[in-house]
């Protein structure tokens, strides 16, 4: 039985919905990422997502998605060595490396710096940023996920990026091609049950 360590509405709802959509049993424990325990009996990066396994806890978005995929026949990856497989990592790593970060400038300028002007500065470079890269993402997107024809792990992962960003102005969420996609994605079972689980709403504040 795997365990899920999560923060609601964090990176962790990524694997939250991935597993609800590959119906694989789990519990969900919300972590306490500041607590010693938590470093040291969990995530010693004192992180979400972390996933107990019978062999271990494994972190890192992208390492859980590809493990929890390939113990499902690579679905909503593609079977490794393929194509398919390559083009979908090649999002899903795009968000980790490329997204997530610049999210952590936009909700966590104070990493950046401990001077208030150039925290500023980190912030606004940072939303100016997501905001160019979800314009350009809202005017590609013409199929019914933002992968394409069929839904994959990067969907997840893009949906929960969007919603983050609902704080920007326009919110990413409502984009004019991006809101169809995020309401699809927030209508289906798996995310439904992982949001209501995590106390969230897929629009709004909470
Ligand atoms: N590279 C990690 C990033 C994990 C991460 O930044 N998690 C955030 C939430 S999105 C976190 O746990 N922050 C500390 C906290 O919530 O206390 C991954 O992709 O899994």
């Amino acid at each position: 039985m795997y365990t899920l360590h999560f923060s609601p509405g964090s990176c962790s709802l990524v694997v939250h919905a991935v597993l609800e959509e590959l119906n694989i049993p789990f519990e969900l424990k919300k972590a306490d990422t500041k607590a010693p325990g938590y470093r040291a009996k969990v995530n010693a990066k004192g992180k979400v997502p972390a996933l107990e396994t019978p062999k271990g806890v494994l972190t890192e978005c992208v390492a859980i998605l590809e493990h929890l995929c390939d113990q499902h026949e690579g679905r909503l990856l593609g079977k490794p060595g393929t194509w398919e497989r390559a083009r979908t990592l090649e999002r899903v790593a795009t968000l980790a490396t490329e997204i997530h970060p610049l999210f952590n400038r936009f909700f966590h300028e104070d990493d950046f710096s401990p001077v208030k002007e150039v925290q500023a500065g980190v912030k606004a470079r940072g939303t100016e940023k997501l905001l160019a890269w979800f314009r350009e993402q809202d005017a590609a997107l013409r199929k019914p996920y933002w992968s394409g024809d069929t839904l994959d792990a990067s969907d997840f992962y893009f949906m929960v990026m969007a919603r983050w960003g609902r704080w920007l102005t326009p919110p990413a969420n409502e984009m004019p091609n991006i809101r169809p996609f995020y309401e699809r994605m927030v209508s289906r079972p798996s995310v439904m049950k992982a949001m209501q689980r995590e106390g969230i709403r897929p629009f709004g504040t909470v």
